[in-house]
């Protein structure tokens, strides 16, 4: 015999997926247990892609990445309880990046609320704002299965996480949805026969009506792509004529406008201090530059909304539009005015490689005497003289330890489009961010909210959907600092059964969280104080974390050992120390 349980859990696990969800993250627990039985099913019949993890906490966050890589929702099951609870920091970030997620949480049925059962707490409503649409679903009671009524509910879930209603209107923004299902004794039966797949994927209306901008040179106009911005922001600064400023997880840092050294340009009176009009597509965080700049008199801000929840607006008076479609008519490219277009664009693009370039050689002469090959003159020396003398240089070059700008150099370097980069928050996105010239490799990062948690299971996640729906997908590596890595350690349990990621974990190991050193109070504050409240310290060994959750370990001290371990081949999950000074 079957019970209503598992019959309804069939039910709805066959419309998620009829509705076009395919990956679904659970963690064990009772309440929950037909949900995680029936998805099980689903994955033998290759119907859904299920992955298992035992914190809830991990489970939500590789949600969120197998999400961001694939752009489907992606379900996530839980129990009841502080199950749910655990759930909340990836949620939060999902809300405010704009990443399309389904939580199924399992709940005791009305009769058993507010009446001190055990693991019972009030589940519906728990995320409060950060999830725009909420069902609490009454447990199902003996009797067929009202299966147009599920298929409606599951797909006004997966419709309401793409931000849209079931209907393709648009709705609001991408983001986490909550179904919560109580479930009555008996909980599930071992009896299991799956529903006929009717796929009929969900699919959202593109946006309408893009708000057409008109343009010139008057005013000077610099376009802003902050986090997930996408190739758009690239092509209207080309068709705008603009210089663009693109934030390391843009996904527009490339092309002909792209402007390098951006702080130091914004903070001159001769380049921020002329911008007139800034055009703002994705999430900038980064710098301080670009919410001063917006916040500016006499600085007309036009935003493109993103996908996560809150337009990004610091001036609070900005213009908010769906999209910009550039008034060529009106534009003066391949007007009379395309001379003073190309001179403004021309000038940031050129000053800023200079920057970029001068910052280089200061660097490398700081690293040691002779290191730029100028510091000695090589009057009277023959060829082969100096071809012996540059040869040694450079290996020695390789022999040096590893600085940041190294290491984010490095790890751009040996990065391609097929693969796929993951940046944790704090100092080391920053690095990149400042110094890594244009190229079209896949970043991201939690920019929603810039937590150092759950970093390795987002990373985990876009590497499973990655390696899974892209024959042609390469390897994908996270940069975490050392606080960030501890922080999520948990991730790094891959249970038995579980597919290995071809991932990795690249860590910047200074020791604890160098980037409070830069705060303004660290010049005043008692250094001890310092060290204890806000770095942090801890002497963890890493390599015996990797050793006890089964991974590969490589220590990279030298620039030659990091070059290495970065395109070496490894069978499953590596983590890659680099060790760097505070
Ligand atoms: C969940 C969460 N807690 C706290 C913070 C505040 N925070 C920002 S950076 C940081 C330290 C990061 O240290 P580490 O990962 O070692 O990077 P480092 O700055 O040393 O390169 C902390 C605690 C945060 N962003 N998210
Ligand atoms: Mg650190």
């Amino acid at each position: 015999m079957t019970s209503p349980s598992t019959e309804y859990a069939l039910s709805l696990l066959a419309s998620l997926a009829d509705a076009g969800v395919r990956d679904v993250v659970l963690s064990p627990g009772s309440r929950s247990q037909a949900l995680a039985l029936a998805a099980a099913e689903f994955e033998i019949a290759g119907r859904l892609s299920v992955h298992v993890r035992i914190d809830e906490r991990s489970g939500g966050f590789l949600a969120l990445g197998l999400a961001a890589e694939t752009g489907v929702p992606s379900v996530v099951i839980t129990t009841s309880g502080t199950a749910v609870a655990n759930l909340h920091p990836a949620v939060l970030e999902a809300h405010h990046s704009g990443v399309p997620m389904i939580v199924v949480s399992a709940d005791r049925p009305s009769e058993m609320r507010g009446i001190g059962s055990n693991q019972t707490t009030v589940q519906p409503g728990l995320f409060a704002s950060a999830v725009g649409w909420v069902r609490d679903v009454e447990a199902p009671r003996s009797g067929p299965v009202d299966h147009e009524a599920v298929r409606t509910l599951a797909r006004e879930a997966v419709a309401e996480a793409l931000g849209g209603d079931s209907h393709g209107a648009l709705g609001r923004s991408r983001g986490p949805v909550q179904l919560n299902v109580a479930f009555r004794e008996p909980l599930s039966s071992g009896e299991q026969s799956l529903p006929a797949a009717h796929p009929a994927p969900v699919e959202v209306a593109p946006l309408v009506a893009p708000s057409a901008l008109e343009v010139d040179v008057d005013p000077a106009t610099l376009v802003v792509a902050g986090h997930a911005a996408g190739p758009e922001a690239e092509a209207a600064a080309r068709a705008l004529g603009a210089p663009l400023v693109a934030e390391v997880s843009s996904g527009a840092r490339f092309g002909p406008h792209l402007v390098s050294s951006y702080r130091a340009l914004l903070d001159d009176a001769d380049f921020g201090g002329r911008v007139r009009r800034v055009v703002v597509f994705g999430h900038p965080t980064l710098s301080r530059q670009i919410p001063s700049l917006l916040t500016r008199g006499g600085v007309e801000v036009v935003v493109v909304r993103a996908a996560g929840a809150e337009a990004y607006d610091p001036g609070r008076s900005a213009r908010v539009v769906e999209a910009v479609e550039v008034d060529r008519a009106s534009s003066g490219v391949g007007s009379t005015d395309d001379a003073a277009h190309r001179t403004w664009v021309g000038r940031w693009v050129h000053t800023g490689r200079r920057l970029l370039e001068a910052e280089a050689e200061s660097e490398d002469a700081a690293d040691g005497p002779g290191a730029d090959g100028t510091a000695e003159g090589s009057a009277g020396r023959t060829e082969a003289a100096e071809q012996a003398e540059f040869l040694r240089r450079e290996v020695q070059l390789l022999r040096r330890p590893v600085t940041r700008r190294a290491l984010a150099e490095a790890l751009w370097r040996v990065s391609w489009p097929h693969d796929r980069l993951v940046l944790g928050a704090s100092r080391l996105i920053r690095e990149l961010d400042q110094i890594v010239p244009g190229k079209k490799i896949p970043v991201h990062a939690n920019r929603g909210l810039a937590g150092i948690d759950g970093t390795i299971a987002t990373a985990t996640g876009i590497a499973l959907a990655s390696q899974r729906d892209d024959p042609a997908a390469g390897t994908t590596r996270v940069l975490v600092g050392d606080l960030t890595l501890l922080h999520d350690v948990g991730s790094m349990l891959l249970g038995l059964g579980e597919t290995r990621p071809r991932l990795q974990v690249v860590v910047g190991n200074d020791g604890g969280g160098t980037i409070f050193d830069g705060l303004e109070v660290a010049a005043t504050a008692s250094p001890e104080a310092m060290t204890r409240v806000q770095f942090t310290p801890h002497e963890v060994d890493l390599s015996a974390l990797a050793v006890a959750y089964g991974w590969q370990y490589v220590e990279a001290a030298t620039r030659a050992e990091l070059d290495q371990a970065l395109v070496a081949r490894y069978d499953g999950p590596v983590l890659i120390e680099v060790p760097l000074s505070r």
